[in-house]
């Protein structure tokens, strides 16, 4: 499989607000299996729609040592938030950068399955904090958005220059 293509910072289309999945059909499907390729690839433990540049409220983690806990989240809300946690986050579309963010460290969401069912589900630690981090995504938000401008330019001057590295070859 050929991995989707991932934005990176700070590509103005990862600040687009993603709209509501319409329908969960076949061929939102196919992309959420590409998805999930595409993190586990990485490797990661969480990718949102924006992205991989497609500007919908889709969700795939799995924050499991084993990496046999897929998630997929369609539409999420937040129902419910408690406590504090600080997790040294990072990014795919961060590629190399690790900070300090504090987040609620209980949550309750709502969301919709594969199947296109509602369920609720109830996450702390780790999978709370991942979740919050890919529903930023939804919102055109990222974890360096919670980082001092200082640190946020120096991140986004060393990628930028990797960035045009790259594209040199
Ligand atoms: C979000 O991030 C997250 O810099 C998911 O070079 C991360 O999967 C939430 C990755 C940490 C909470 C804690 C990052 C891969 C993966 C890199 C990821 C990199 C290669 C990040
Ligand atoms: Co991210």
């Amino acid at each position: 499989m050929e991995p989707l293509e991932i934005l990176e910072f700070p590509d103005p289309r990862l600040r687009t607000l993603a709209k509501p999945v319409p329908e969960v059909d076949g061929k939102l499907l196919a992309l959420v299996e590409r998805m999930f390729e595409t993190m586990y690839e990485a490797p990661g433990i969480g990718l949102a729609g924006p992205q991989v540049n497609f500007h919908q409220r889709l969700i795939v983690l799995d924050v499991s040592d084993k990496k046999d806990q897929p998630l997929l989240l369609i539409n999420p809300s937040l129902r419910e938030e408690s406590g504090e946690i600080e997790t040294l986050e990072g990014c795919l579309s961060v590629p190399g950068f690790y900070e300090p963010v504090t987040r609620s460290a209980q949550i309750q969401i709502d969301a919709i399955n594969r199947d296109g069912e509602t369920f609720t589900m109830e996450a702390s630690d780790l999978l709370a904090v991942c979740i919050q981090h890919e529903m930023d995504h939804l919102e055109g938000n990222l974890f360096v958005d919670y980082l001092s401008k200082a640190k946020r330019q120096l991140i986004r001057k060393k990628l930028l220059k990797l960035q045009k590295q790259q594209a040199q070859g």
